[in-house]
């Protein structure tokens, strides 16, 4: 006889087969098949994660970080409904997951069971694959279809980018039969001493730019090269650095970029200069060369709105399909992987030329920086912008650091650097699930990791903090408290005052040390210039929260005395 347990345990082996090591499970009745198939496998990684949405950010800091999907297992109903923001966010920035739901069989559906909801297509177009699995019916061919399944979501949500949803029906009884577990696990010991694949490995190619392109880069006097969000699996950074090099072109790396760049091509304070019309106009390129997704800084946005307007080439190296041009600007698409080899046109103008246009650019980040360093002295009271200029002063180089949304990534473009372990969640720009995705991160690479959020943000995914669990490896959630969602001071709204504050600011009174308490984690409070200066991440251990207290006016003068607003 056979149970169901053959049935997930079979489909585990086929996931563990190709790769997969970690599963996120909530806890639930119609998924006992799965959450076995789990529990007995000693292969996989295994979290469980009370709240859903939690879970499946987690999921999507797994596959950010990793390029490989985790497993998402959780009951019928509503569970795979607080999938939905991760699984969208997973598909507007390409990251890889697989969602694996229960459900109950086809003839308990449309009557009024229990926990029974339509969760065929449930993710509709924010999925990249969907397959309803079907009863477990033990002939070669079913058990052939459902290894086949696996292999088939696999590519799907690391070639298309996105979340795979598999939808599994199940009737009672759930539990497996006598002696089914133990005879499972003994499979499931041997592939575990056997050797087993990784992610399909795909083979080096060589790129040859077409003649067009290689004119371009060949006839440019003034390159710029761009690059916005990506993921670490996804970034060509070598094939970004060599072509810098080779045409001396400045180098604005936005956060979340994933790509170190050499300091000598690095132009870091872009947020400050190119606001200025002036500056847009002495340092418009002749070719913008981009790299990773939408770039989302305003000047960048504004630095292309003008530069269109002279119909300046701009060639997108691109690793993944979706359109990531807001501008619409996009002459030229080479699609690149970090694995490829960029076979570059040999150089055609004189170096000197190249090398006054680099140094154009270093000259005004050098002065801006300047600028910036007097502006942070001459403050008194801790600001946001504080925050990110002391923690880019430091090397944190072996430390992942999440940005969440908001102000936060747009204050680590204008105060602080980028940095090759920077991730953050620019898809669909929620402020939703920003710690879940660095557990999911700090996990899945056991590195000490450094999440920077906001107070909303922090509170939006408070739940977050249930997993956080004495990590053997630091784990620090930094929050900028200025005291409500300061962006939305950016906005005409802002002079609504009878509407603004109480519906769009949301000014919160939290006592953030309480949860630090209640989720056993360590606290401390950083409330001005001095304590910022003494505080050094590095030296935490185990699980900290770390509340900066900010003042949202000033630092909302100084951001605007750096924009010259
Ligand atoms: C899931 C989701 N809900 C709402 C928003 C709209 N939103 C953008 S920023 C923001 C406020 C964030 O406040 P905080 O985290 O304190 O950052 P700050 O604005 O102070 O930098 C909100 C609610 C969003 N982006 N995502
Ligand atoms: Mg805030």
């Amino acid at each position: 006889m056979d149970s169901h347990l053959r049935w997930t345990s079979h489909l585990l082996r086929a996931y563990y087969g190709l790769g997969v090591r970690h599963v996120i499970l909530s806890p639930g009745s119609r998924s006992t098949p799965l959450t076995l198939a789990a529990a007995i496998h000693d292969g996989f990684i295994k979290k469980v994660v009370i709240d859903e949405r939690s879970a499946a950010f987690m999921a999507l800091g797994i596959g950010k970080a990793t390029g490989i999907p985790a497993l998402l297992i959780c009951t019928s109903g509503t569970a795979a409904a607080n999938y939905m923001p991760a699984v969208t966010e997973a598909k507007e920035s390409g990251v890889p997951i697989i969602v694996l739901t229960a459900d109950r069989p086809p003839h308990l559906r449309g009557i009024g069971s229990s926990q029974t909801v339509d969760q065929l297509k449930y993710f509709g177009d924010q999925a990249v694959f969907f397959h309803e699995a079907g009863e477990p019916v033990f002939k070669q061919a079913d058990l052939r279809r459902l290894a086949y399944l696996a292999k088939q979501s696999l590519e799907a949500a690391v070639e298309k980018g996105g979340a795979a949803h598999v939808n599994m029906p199940f009737r009672k009884p759930l539990e497996p039969i006598p002696g089914e577990i133990e005879s499972e696990q003994e499979i499931n010991g041997r592939q575990i001493s056997g050797s087993t694949a990784p992610v399909a490995p795909v083979a080096k190619r060589t790129l040859h730019l077409s003649s067009e392109i290689s004119g371009l880069i060949n006839n440019s006097q003034k390159p710029l090269v761009i690059a916005g969000p990506s993921n670490l699996h996804h970034v060509p950074g070598k094939q970004l650095r060599e072509l810098a090099e080779k045409i001396n072109a400045p180098v604005i790396a936005e956060p979340g970029s994933a790509i170190s760049i050499p300091p000598k091509f690095s132009i870091t304070r872009y947020e400050q200069f190119l606001r200025s019309s002036d500056n847009l106009n002495k340092l418009e390129p002749d070719l913008i060369i981009r790299f990773g997704d939408q770039p989302f800084t305003k000047s960048l946005l504004t630095a292309f709105e003008r530069w269109n307007n002279d119909h300046i080439p701009v060639i997108h190296f691109k690793s993944r399909e979706a359109a990531q041009d807001h501008s619409m600007s996009v002459s030229h698409t080479v699609f690149c992987s970090p694995i490829d080899v960029v076979e570059l046109p040999a150089q055609g103008q004189s170096n000197q030329k190249s090398s006054e246009w680099l140094e154009s650019w270093q000259t005004e980040d050098r002065s801006a920086r300047n600028t910036l360093l007097e502006v942070l002295r001459e403050n008194n009271t801790l600001t946001d912008g504080h925050i990110f200029s002391h923690f880019s002063s430091r090397d944190y180089g072996n430390w992942n650091v999440m940005l969440s949304n908001s102000f936060i990534p747009r204050d680590m473009a204008l105060f602080g650097r980028s940095s090759e372990n920077q991730f953050v969640n620019r898809g669909a720009a929620g402020i939703d699930g920003i710690i879940s995705t660095a557990v999911g991160i700090h996990e899945s690479t056991q590195r000490r990791t450094l999440c920077i959020t906001g107070d909303i943000a922090f509170l939006h995914d408070s739940n977050a903090l249930l997993s956080v669990r004495d990590p053997d490896l630091p784990f620090v959630i930094l929050v900028i408290n200025n005291g409500g969602g300061t962006i939305f001071r950016m906005l005409p709204v802002y002079q609504y005052e009878k509407y603004y504050t109480p519906y769009f600011e949301t000014p919160q009174q939290f006592d953030i040390e309480h949860f630090a308490a209640a989720h056993g984690m360590k606290y401390k409070l950083i409330d001005s210039p001095e304590s910022l200066e003494s505080f050094n991440v590095s030296e935490s251990d185990g699980a900290w929260i770390i509340e900066c207290k900010t003042d949202p006016d000033a630092s909302m003068k100084m951001r605007r005395k750096l924009w010259n607003t």
